[in-house]
């Protein structure tokens, strides 16, 4: 997880604090941050994404930017996946319902043009048909709203909900991850300092319960073994996180039924071009 800029990295899906690396600064205070397999190791490392700049880093502890890439517009919601199964993740952004995917490393325009959900759904990403039978090797789009997740096993323009089904609550932060190193992403959701994992796509119940971080924490998610992913993310040490016994549910109670994702209107504001344009070649990251 990241608080301001100091990143914690922990390597155990269990209550507990930041246990892998010192906490390590990266970034600027107000970007925007993200976790990817920039260079196809296995292992995710840290991104930020400043206006429309994207600093990647392929260490967990490197004070300055690997690779930096213009894509996207300010206001945009940064998201990160491997959307051809080449191997490693690329950007994309999520701008109104829309989702342009981008499918090299470099400052362009979108490769894949996706309306997918309604415009304040959160968009989630993940190879969600990564374990099933003819299930490709593709991240695709997924959006939660309010306690619904709607996935699609698909890249394509006219990609709808493959699946929806009710996990965690409105409010809470949604996450995706492979967390049972099964090559299938599911949801988690993060609650206060609690986090909430699951393994299966229709379950409302949680498999995995533990704290933390501090409340106000941003969470991420990384694999620090490498493919495949047994363990998540970060947290901060700082707190003696108090493994809540009271929440131990994640309920989904909301099985709202809401079928087909993209059910709206507004059409994304801005037209398709994720321009990426301007190739500002903004110097590394600098750090406070
Ligand atoms: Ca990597
Ligand atoms: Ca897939
Ligand atoms: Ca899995």
């Amino acid at each position: 997880m990241v608080r301001d800029i100091t990143w914690y990295f922990r390597d155990a899906q269990s209550t507990g604090t930041a246990n892998r690396l010192p906490p390590t600064q990266y970034g600027n205070p107000g970007d925007i941050h993200i976790m990817g397999d920039w260079d196809g190791d296995g292992v995710k490392t840290p991104g930020v994404v400043r206006g429309n700049t994207w600093y990647l880093v392929n260490s967990l502890n490197k004070p300055t930017a690997d690779v930096t890439l213009s894509y996207g517009n300010l206001g945009d919601t940064p998201i990160v996946g491997d959307w051809t199964g080449l191997g490693h993740d690329s950007p994309g952004v999520r701008r109104g319902i829309t989702f342009y995917e981008k499918n090299q490393l470099t400052t362009g325009t979108a490769d894949q043009v996706i309306p997918f959900g309604n415009p304040d759904d959160i968009p989630v990403v993940g190879n969600w048909d990564g374990a099933n039978p003819g299930g490709n090797s593709c991240d695709t789009p997924g959006v939660f709203r309010a306690g619904t997740w709607f996935l699609a096993n698909s890249n394509a323009s006219n990609a709808t909900a493959a699946t929806s089904f009710g996990y965690g609550d409105a409010g809470d932060h949604p996450l995706a991850g492979d967390w049972d190193g099964n090559a299938a992403d599911t949801p988690g959701v993060v609650r206060g300092n609690t986090w909430y994992l699951v393994n299966l796509l229709n379950k409302p119940t949680a498999d995995t319960t533990f704290s933390y971080g501090d409340i106000g924490d941003e969470p991420l998610v990384w694999n620090p073994h490498g493919h495949p992913i047994p363990t998540t993310t970060t947290t901060a040490p700082a707190t003696t996180t108090t493994t809540s016994g009271a929440t131990t549910t994640t309920s989904g109670g909301s099985t709202t039924t809401t079928t087909g994702a993209s059910t709206t209107t507004t059409t994304g504001g801005s037209t398709t071009t994720t321009s990426g344009g301007s190739t500002t070649t903004s110097s590394a990251l600098s750090i406070p």
